[in-house]
């Protein structure tokens, strides 16, 4: 495939391209959501259609399972799957321990139980992804539609002095729609600019009402492809 890219979609690229040398024939595999995980469903599909790779995919999004379909790969169920030999995705941002904030894509709900299904998780990231600490990536967090203000002002109470923005905020004022996931839920987004303990805080946000899931992935990720605007990979 000979495509003239731009640094950052090279870095994609050549990432997601990395990611596929994992993929085998007779596997399942968990396809994630963002630009970067569009670039590792392109490349698959171009194996499954021009060289006989034969898989099953498990979307992470309606939006992933369009282009997957797209691209020829088979759609299953993780229901259908059951397990996951592999799930590869992308990330928001990801830390030395491997730890991610995930959600900027408002999937981060699917990934989390895609990933937590399978064998391997592979991330798959440009290096401006690479934090020395999480947290400047404004946490997402999936909320029930019901009683959403009441959730909000309970994480608002738990983390004093942090701006809890609710995504459809941003669209309200820009006159969209307000943002709902696959599954129906809103999002809101913690501005929290520095998490000291991620394992600590994604427990506590999960016990709140209201609260579906958040976007920090701890202990999941297995490995993480950088890709470059240079075309260099490191892993
Ligand atoms: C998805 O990948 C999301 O969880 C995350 O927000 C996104 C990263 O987007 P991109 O690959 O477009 O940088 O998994």
């Amino acid at each position: 495939m000979t495509i003239d890219l731009f640094p950052m979609d090279t870095a994609k690229f050549v990432a997601a391209k990395q990611a596929t040398h994992y993929v085998q024939s007779g596997m399942k595999v968990g396809l994630g959501t963002g630009s970067t995980a569009a670039w590792l469903v392109q490349c698959l599909g171009e194996m499954v259609r021009d060289h006989g790779l034969q898989i099953k995919g498990v979307p992470t999004s309606n939006r992933t399972a369009e282009l997957a379909r797209a691209a020829g790969i088979e759609i299953i169920t993780l229901d259908q799957a059951k397990w996951l030999d592999l799930t590869i995705d992308g990330t928001d941002e990801y830390d030395a321990n491997l730890n991610l904030i995930k959600g900027g894509g408002g999937a981060h709900l699917r990934e989390k139980i895609v990933a937590t299904a399978s064998d391997r998780m592979i991330v798959i990231a440009d290096a401006s992804k690479t934090v020395a600490t999480l947290g400047a990536f404004p946490l997402p967090v999936e909320v029930l539609p019901f009683g959403m203000q009441i959730t909000r002002g309970l994480i608002e109470e738990l983390l004093v002095g942090v701006d809890v923005l609710g995504r459809d905020v941003i669209q309200r004022m820009q006159g969209d729609a307000p943002y709902v996931t696959d599954e129906g839920n809103f999002i809101l987004d913690l501005h929290l600019k520095s998490i000291g303990n991620p394992r600590q805080l994604a427990m506590m946000l999960n016990q709140i009402p209201g609260v579906v899931e958040n976007g920090l992935f701890i202990d999941i990720c297995d490995v993480v492809i950088v890709g470059h605007g240079t075309g260099k990979v490191e892993i």
